[in-house]
């Protein structure tokens, strides 16, 4: 029974069920043909994942684990301790499942071969960046986990063989912002939904079905202190931009501004750079599970002019691409910039 004594039922858009990240995981099951147990039980290890972090991250200055170990990863990027203990919650825990291939992570130059597919068992690859915008630890902005899985080519050579897909064959992706709550977005190939944990429980309960992007928000994300070195179709689109009205949010962590961007609206760019003439951000695990999610959720994901994002052949695991991608009305008035002499 709900507050008002009446039973608990479908109405309408809003499903008033209680339903946690591992019921919806069993229920979406069903959907998924190939999938069976063994995948739920990678989207398991990433909830579980997803908690231990989100414990770590909320006790970082307490029990100080905050700052640099003073290393870089495979990125030429100094690696922040939490950035370490986050890798490794995540290979310890998909590593102990059935379904997982191979693991590949922004922290580790080489991918993880876990198991073979000898046994017939339908596997699958898991690409993340275990705490992307971790430099924002120090201050307490957001910071999230960024993950997308890829079924397992049993038949490839080589780890890369079977890593290497187009972002269009994603079977899931999802991020964790671990932010004023502890936020799990997901997507199946079915819609987008997201989940928020409940620390007195324990579980990420589901609070939205079916995100869309709301069009008509005038709000651009980029890091303006690199306008300079912007292609000059970007130069045109901010100055058109600033002409009318528009707003500026830029949080420095990519799962932050994108999750703002699915709940509002707006576009988020991250423009060729003379320092990242490739773009900064990395295709296989942030730009692609991005990509699926804001396409899932109704928006547009490019990479530039007539290159959408998922359609990118991969030819490195950790290779870079520009990223313009938000709301589709939003991300044709980049575009139209772009084109435009
Ligand atoms: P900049 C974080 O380091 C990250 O990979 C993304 O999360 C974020 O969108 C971007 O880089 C921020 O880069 O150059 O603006 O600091």
């Amino acid at each position: 029974m709900n507050s008002a004594g009446e039973p608990l039922t479908h109405s309408g858009r809003d499903d008033v069920r209680i339903m946690t990240l591992q019921a919806h995981i069993l229920e979406e099951q069903a959907h998924q043909p190939l999938a069976g147990g063994t995948f739920s039980w990678i989207l398991s290890a990433l909830s579980i994942s997803a908690k231990i972090i989100a414990d770590k991250v909320r006790r970082a200055r307490l029990e100080n684990v905050l700052g640099s170990i003073g290393t870089e990863n495979i990125q030429g990027e100094v690696q922040q301790k939490l950035d370490v203990i986050a890798n490794e919650v995540l290979l310890r825990t998909l590593g102990g499942r059935e379904g997982v291939a191979i693991v590949a992570s922004e922290e580790n130059e080489e991918p993880v071969i876990l198991r073979d597919d000898r046994h017939g068992i339908p596997r699958y690859c898991v690409l993340f960046d275990p705490l992307d915008g971790s430099s924002n630890l120090d201050v307490c902005g957001g910071v999230g986990t960024i993950f997308s899985i890829l079924a397992h080519d049993g038949r490839a050579q080589r780890a890369e063989d079977s890593l290497l897909q187009a972002g269009a064959r994603q079977v899931a992706a999802g991020y964790v912002l671990y932010g004023s709550s502890t936020v799990f977005v997901l997507t199946l190939g079915r819609g987008v939904d997201m989940f928020v944990l409940d620390p007195s429980v324990g579980a990420f309960m589901r609070v939205e079905r079916n995100l869309r992007i709301p069009s008509g928000n005038k709000t651009y994300s980029v890091n303006e202190g690199n306008r300079r070195s912007f292609p000059d179709g970007y130069k045109r689109y901010l100055d058109w931009a600033q002409d009318n009205g528009y707003s500026s949010r830029y949080a420095g962590a990519m799962v932050a501004d994108v999750h703002r961007i699915l709940l509002k609206g707006g576009v988020f760019l991250y423009p060729p750079t003379s320092k990242s003439p490739q773009g900064k951000l990395r295709l296989m695990y942030e730009a692609n599970p991005m990509a699926m999610l804001v396409e899932q959720a109704g928006g547009k994901t490019m990479a530039g002019p007539g290159q959408r994002i998922m359609d990118i052949q991969p030819t490195a695991i950790h290779q870079r691409t520009p990223v313009v991608l938000g709301a589709t009305d939003q991300v044709d008035a980049v575009l139209a910039h772009l084109a435009s002499a």
